[in-house]
């Protein structure tokens, strides 16, 4: 019999990366979803055709708990992957109470629901490498969390939950401590995806410049399609265990604007320093970038890269995209969107031209 799989924050870019993997592998999959009066499943509609009789799509919320425990008393999957989440670093500084009531709270209660049912599923929990904070890198498992935001506490408090019913009470629990991961899905009030949609955007004549704060924190950037293979890969494993799952190679925010930008013909050059740094077209002087203050965070982590020695060993697991196509994947398919809609034939000529 098909294998019944629970993801949770479906909507969301691993959400929609996570179901078309297991989709593809033959599972059933349900796929949690808040209840918003304008629907949010713009990522999922292609899935939701292609597979109308083993995608299943169910209301549900991480702050209710009589929800989550009729859920899984309905479907009983075997497998729950925990992906909802306030997830935005920034966002949590001002909805603090939001982030631990979705991010622990909602991890404790989905636990809780599977000890009351006596439910036998494995279970991932979407922990963070944002746990780490400003602990020297390279970080692995090994390394003592410096959690430096609310978002960062929440994750933590979950972690620690998911190490303890499984040692507790013997559930087949993991955390996946996943380093940034993107893609064309990437929800655009994340770096990476602002910058490839403000590119598409500026080509289209739809914005002018793009505004940017801290431009020295360094990530260590996957993409999302390999990742969601290292969470299915995690609850295979014979035992539960927490893994670390990164490219181990670590760009700053400037790396991916000068790529991104440099990917469409538009190299940038930099000019003033501070506040009142700029981002110019270094063929037209035209004006790309500027910095902007209210984009900084009250605590910021400086370089994460990490070590994903244990999952390749133990797993088998690999990322496949470096850092380069990534970026080219990424700004290629927002000007793709955007082409196919409103940009004169020799505009979109001119950018396919310069790639
Ligand atoms: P995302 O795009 O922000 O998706 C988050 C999902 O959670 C969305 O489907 C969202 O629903 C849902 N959600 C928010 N509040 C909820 C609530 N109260 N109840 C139920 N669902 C709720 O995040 P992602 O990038 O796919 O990341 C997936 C998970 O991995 C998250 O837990 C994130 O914290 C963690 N993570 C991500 C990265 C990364 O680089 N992407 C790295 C490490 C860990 P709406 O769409 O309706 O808002
Ligand atoms: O910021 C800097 C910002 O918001 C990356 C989440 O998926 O990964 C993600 O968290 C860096 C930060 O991602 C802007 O200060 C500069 O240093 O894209 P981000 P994040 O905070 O790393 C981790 C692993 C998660 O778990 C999270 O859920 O970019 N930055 N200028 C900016 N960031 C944003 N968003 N917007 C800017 O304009």
């Amino acid at each position: 019999m098909a294998k019944a799989a629970l993801i949770t924050g479906i909507t969301g870019q691993d959400g929609a990366y996570l179901a078309a993997f297991l989709l593809d592998k033959g599972y059933v999959v349900h796929g949690m979803r808040l209840y918003e009066a304008t629907p949010n499943t713009q990522r999922l509609e292609n899935l939701l055709t292609q597979y109308p009789d083993q995608f299943h799509l169910h209301y549900g919320d991480m702050t209710d708990s009589g929800g989550l425990y009729r859920l899984l008393a309905q479907i009983k999957p075997d497998e729950i992957y925990n992906l909802a989440a306030l997830s935005h670093v920034r966002v949590s500084f001002d909805l603090p109470e939001s982030a631990a009531n979705i991010n622990a709270m909602g991890t404790l209660r989905l636990l809780e629901a599977m000890r009351a049912l006596n439910l036998n599923a494995r279970f991932y929990q979407a922990s963070s490498s944002e746990m780490f904070g400003n602990a020297p890198a390279p970080q692995n498992e090994n390394t003592p969390f410096q959690p430096c935001s609310p978002y960062a506490a929440s994750k933590l408090y979950a972690y620690w939950l998911v190490r303890t019913y499984r040692d507790s009470y013997g559930m087949h629990a993991s955390n996946g401590i996943l380093f940034n991961h993107e893609s064309p899905l990437r929800g655009e009030e994340f770096v990476t995806r602002k910058i490839t949609k403000a590119i598409a955007d500026l080509i289209a004549g739809k914005s002018d410049v793009l505004k940017l704060g801290n431009l020295e924190a360094r990530r260590d950037w996957g993409h999302a399609r390999d990742y969601v293979e290292g969470m299915w890969m995690m609850l295979q494993a014979d035992k539960p265990d927490d893994f670390v799952l990164a490219t181990g190679e670590t760009y700053s925010v400037r790396d991916f604007v000068e790529a991104a930008f440099t990917c469409m013909g538009l190299p940038v050059f930099w000019t003033g320093s501070g506040l009142q740094e700029k981002g110019l077209c270094r063929r037209t002087g035209r004006l790309l970038i500027e910095i902007d203050e209210t984009l900084f965070r009250p605590a910021e982590i400086n370089c994460l890269c990490g070590d994903a020695t244990k999952a390749k060993t133990q797993l088998g697991w690999v990322p496949r995209t470096d850092f380069a196509g990534l970026v080219h994947e990424m700004v290629r398919a927002d000007l793709d969107e955007i082409c196919a809609n409103d940009v004169p034939a020799d505009v979109t000529n001119h950018v396919y031209a310069a790639e």
